[in-house]
């Protein structure tokens, strides 16, 4: 099998601010922040585990997921309101039906690794009760929550003052599709991904095959999947509630990329990419 895609890389880069001495005799000293390295959280994927941290601190956290070479897998980090625990969300879950429930919150995670690869997601957790689920369907319809991705995630104590990277670009999901606040350069990029929608909605980063579209990567989704993946993972959010947002590490080489959406619309049960939330552009 082709290898398709590079593991990102990342690559964060925290200034520290230093004081100025004046001209004066007592030069004045202003207070350094604190500044502490992001965390980084380890999850391997695997037909059909996660391996993770049971704990980890509050804060910024970077989520850096390997993937098996198995199927494909993703890491949704789920925010379970107080009052809720792991217990009742799998109770819910089982009965495969319906929405999520809405004290569940959908706050994004990693997504888009090709087998073998590793992508890398940075988010804000609050401390409190959390869980990481894979909702991607196997052959046999099964989510693989169901067949053991699910795990229970503490994060606890206060936030951590590591640095929130500054974007090289917003990409904005609404109802009206994918929007990038400027052009996307050729590097290792920081893309800031929020959702402006009502209902949740995902993104994963592409590189197209040569000849292939956004359109002809959904026509070969919707038509079973046969044949090599016209494209390349590249990173990706799961699926992020209204007003949540990730920032996306993306390793981005010069070409043809597309935006999907992969989640079931609640109206037909079609990828939302095929309502829209669909995207070509180039790198350069
Ligand atoms: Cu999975």
């Amino acid at each position: 099998m082709k290898s398709w895609a590079r593991a990102a890389a990342s690559a964060v880069v925290i200034s520290t601010l230093t004081a100025c001495a004046g001209e004066s005799d007592t030069p004045a000293q202003e207070p350094v922040p604190a500044v502490a390295a992001p965390q980084v959280v380890e999850i391997a994927t695997s037909d059909f585990a996660f391996t993770a941290p049971d704990s980890i601190g509050a804060g910024w956290v970077t989520l850096r997921m390997t993937a098996g070479t198995g199927e494909f897998h993703h890491v949704q980090v789920v925010r379970l309101d107080e009052g809720h625990t792991f217990d009742d969300l799998a109770a819910e879950l089982a009965k495969g039906e319906g929405p999520p429930p809405t004290w569940a919150r959908a706050l994004g995670g990693a997504n888009g690794a090709d087998p073998g690869a590793a992508v890398e997601t940075s988010l804000m957790l609050e401390p409190g009760n959390y869980a990481l689920i894979c909702s991607i369907p196997s052959e046999d319809g099964m989510p693989h929550f169901m067949k053991g991705m699910m795990r229970p995630l503490t994060v606890t104590g206060t936030a951590t003052g590591a640095v929130v990277p500054t974007p090289d670009v917003t990409l904005t999901m609404s109802d009206s599709g994918f929007a990038f606040s400027g052009p996307v350069a050729a590097g290792m990029r920081m893309i800031r991904v929020e959702n402006t929608a009502a209902m949740p909605h995902e993104v994963i980063i592409i590189k197209l095959a040569d000849g292939a579209t956004a359109a002809s990567l959904l026509s070969w989704l919707v038509e079973g999947m046969q044949g090599p993946p016209p494209g390349s993972g590249r990173g990706g959010t799961v699926a992020l509630e209204q007003g949540a947002w990730n920032m996306v590490h993306a390793d981005l080489t010069p070409g043809n990329y597309a935006l999907v959406d992969f989640m079931p619309n609640p109206v037909d049960g079609r990828p939302n990419a095929a309502h829209g939330m669909l995207l070509d552009f180039t790198v350069e």
